[in-house]
């Protein structure tokens, strides 16, 4: 992908991005957390992955990876309506799993499916999202240490915003770097410019290539920062000042991709282009209506659990009765 393509996609991020939290001050999504600033990151990571056979496992924040994976938007924003679908993309078709708001979750997840790749010889890589935060999570040692021991094709991805809600970088991350712990697994790791999104795109496709010749896991550490608050539930001006937020809104990764194309023709259009997309996702958003309550049982287990089954008659008992 050229980098014409990919300032495309981080342009239909930033503004659907921007379109979301308005729609959470609309009442339309009940919590939302933007990734405004992460753009590059998620963006030139995601467009270096094979969609017809790599897997993505993101975050609560990884709008910018679903646009550059061409992930169904409606039904990737439905995850944010709170509902119990959990989204209404189909994780399988898009290689983009269910998002996962438990901090470290999708690490080992991917690890995971990374072995299930290694089993079945398809030539899969798996590209997990985390972040700072979650860099101290005990899962993500383990899920490393275990990638690193079987040699799995894995991507650990941390982005590295500067935060995990109101704590900063340097009271999670012991040594200052997500990137050097690689080395105690016996894996690659590389720090790089997170807001560049042609260097993401280069490093992320190397790491790509190494993962499927068998040559095992790579960390990624793309330096960044998170713009904007946690979640539409917080206010950053609480634990960090707005004179750090202005300074680093100067190193903003579309300002970066602009400067360098530098063709105001190209770059207005990819404006009216995510305008259009941001116009029909918003659309298809407040089209969905109500989802059938029943559904709330159908995608639990596989077969049903008796006390599953007696929470649906009891659930179905009380909705008749209103
Ligand atoms: C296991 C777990 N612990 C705590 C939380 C609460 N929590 C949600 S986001 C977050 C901070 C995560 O920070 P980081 O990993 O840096 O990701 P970022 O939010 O900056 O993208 C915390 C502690 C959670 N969701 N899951
Ligand atoms: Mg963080």
């Amino acid at each position: 992908m050229n980098l014409r393509e990919l300032h495309r996609h981080l342009v239909v991020a930033r503004r659907l991005d921007e379109e979301a939290i308005a729609l959470q001050r609309q009442g339309v999504l009940p919590a939302y957390a933007p990734m405004k600033g992460q753009e590059a990151a998620q963006v030139g990571s995601a467009a270096a992955l094979d969609p017809t056979r790599d897997f993505a496992f993101p975050t609560y924040r990884e709008l910018g990876a679903a646009v550059a994976l061409g992930v169904d938007l409606v039904g990737y924003l439905a995850s944010h309506l709170g509902n119990w679908h959990g989204g209404l993309y189909d994780p399988m078709a898009s290689r983009f799993a269910p998002f996962n708001a438990v901090v470290g979750g999708p690490v080992t997840h991917a690890v995971g499916w990374a072995m299930g790749a290694r089993l079945d010889g398809t030539g899969g890589v798996a590209l997990t999202y985390f972040g700072d935060g979650a860099s101290s999570q005990g899962d993500v040692h383990e899920a490393m240490n275990f990638a690193g021991v079987y040699r799995l094709p894995v991507i650990f991805f941390c982005q590295h915003n500067g935060w995990a809600i109101s704590v900063p970088s340097e009271r999670q991350v012991a040594g200052g770097s997500v990137a050097a712990r690689a080395e105690g697994y016996g894996i690659t790791g590389r720090r790089i410019d997170g807001n560049d999104v042609a260097e993401v795109y280069e490093a992320t496709r190397e790491a790509v290539d190494r993962a499927r010749d068998g040559g095992g896991p790579t960390v990624l550490e793309a330096m960044t920062y998170r713009l904007g608050p946690h979640s539409t539930s917080d206010d950053p001006g609480r634990y960090r000042p707005l004179a750090e937020e202005r300074q680093r809104a100067q190193d903003d990764p579309l300002l970066r991709s602009a400067r360098l194309i530098g063709d105001e023709e190209f770059l207005a259009e990819a404006e009216s282009h995510a305008a259009k997309v941001v116009r029909e996702v918003r659309e298809g958003l407040l089209a969905l209506g109500e989802q059938p309550g029943e559904e709330m049982f159908s995608f639990v287990y596989r077969e049903p659990t008796r006390a599953l089954l007696e929470q649906q008659r009891r659930w179905k008992e009380s909705a008749d009765a209103q």
